[in-house]
């Protein structure tokens, strides 16, 4: 009995390409990407750091509404969506915002969506994807059934959808996962682990040595990647889609990461349940230091070519807020009609109310 008892509990090792110092340890698993492939990625993390202090600073002046910090989830967030084509289909969490932008959203839309504005939700044609879910967890059921919607049609895509630790205790998290892995449904399920969910340390939300290891019970593949490895995350994720549209079913892939900045910029206060130490701890695995210091190494980096970026990044968020600034206000009608095909007479009601008053 103790024996078997003892064998149930899986061993998960984490999958790392570049250590801390920016050199490759794992020569066996290095993605085929061109020295192009490399400097593209490197731009996206420069230009989402960026565009991540722009918006806490366009939060703080009133410009923006809601907004979940990204900075230090850079290699997680883009390592993985880089992995992906323009016919799969993400389905983001609130933090998730830099993948749908690389996805093919467009910023001033990014910024509509923060001002809670219906525009922001309508993702623009042949833009894969759905508006980020606040409720937590949620979108791995939706996943579940996109994926197995894929499936049924033949399809050579797959779903893709983004969580964090919290939100694995959610039980959406474990009918997503279970559902996709009974119909082998071609769906990779991301576990964003940054260690909180706004103040809950992950060792009060479960007693799971790993998030990758909740893969067992569903009966799919599981893997605990360095989510501050920008090369690990995108070679887990292509090798991911390579085995989902191969029939081969859904992955749990756990990135272990961590947010610089508060949870939203609603006001928690992180200096209250999280130490200085750990902070530095985290800063000291930062992944644009880490793949800028491989990039140098391979003469691929330059402070030139990163102020090209950051000047290209503030650029485009000046004229994105500008062109947010002068979109049409919302109005009761377009939210009401933006959520119903067909209204249903209470809301009919409710919606010749409003235009008569609107018309005024
Ligand atoms: C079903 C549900 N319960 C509670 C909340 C409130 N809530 C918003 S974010 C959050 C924490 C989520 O933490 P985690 O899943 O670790 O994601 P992170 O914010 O760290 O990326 C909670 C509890 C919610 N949005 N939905
Ligand atoms: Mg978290």
């Amino acid at each position: 009995m103790k024996h078997v008892l003892e064998s149930v509990e899986s061993q998960f090792e984490m999958f790392q390409i570049l250590n801390e110092n920016g050199e490759i340890i794992n020569k066996d698993d290095m993605p085929d990407l061109s020295d192009e492939d490399l400097k593209e990625l490197m731009r996206r993390m420069v230009y989402t750091r960026i565009l991540d202090q722009r918006s806490i600073a366009l939060n703080r002046q009133g410009r923006l509404g809601f907004y979940a910090p990204t900075a230090g989830q850079e290699a997680s967030q883009l390592g993985s969506q880089f992995a992906l084509e323009k016919e799969d289909f993400i389905l983001p969490g609130y933090r998730d915002v830099p993948q749908l932008i690389w996805h093919g959203l467009p910023l001033y839309q990014a910024f509509l969506f923060s001002r809670g504005h219906f525009h922001g939700n309508q993702m623009p044609e042949g833009v894969n994807a759905l508006s980020p879910q606040i409720i937590i967890g949620a979108q791995y059921v939706q996943t579940a059934g996109v994926a197995l919607g894929m499936k049924k049609r033949g399809k050579k895509s797959v779903a893709v959808t983004y969580t964090g630790d919290g939100g694995t205790s959610q039980g959406d998290f474990y009918e997503g996962i279970n559902f996709a892995g009974a119909y082998k449904a071609p769906a990779l399920f991301f576990v964003q682990n940054n260690y909180f969910a706004i103040s809950v340390p992950v060792e009060k939300q479960t007693n799971a040595k790993t998030l990758a290891q909740k893969a067992v019970a569903a009966g799919i593949e599981g893997v605990q990647v360095d989510g501050m490895d920008v090369l690990a995350v995108y070679a887990a994720t292509k090798h991911a889609r390579e085995r989902a549209i191969n029939g081969e079913g859904p992955m749990l892939i756990e990135t272990l990461t961590y947010r610089y900045g508060p949870h939203t910029m609603a006001g928690d206060d992180p200096t209250r349940y999280r130490t200085e130490d750990l902070d530095n701890e985290w800063e000291k695995k930062d992944p644009l230091v880490r793949f800028r210091t491989f990039l140098e190494s391979k003469d691929l980096w330059s402070e030139e070519e990163e102020n090209k970026v950051i000047e290209q990044a503030k650029d485009d968020i000046k004229k994105a807020i500008k062109k947010a600034d002068e979109y049409p206000k919302q109005k009761v009608t377009d939210f009401i009609g933006n959520m119903f095909e067909e209204l249903p007479v209470n809301l009919q009601e409710q919606m010749e109310e409003y235009k008569e008053k609107e018309s005024k």
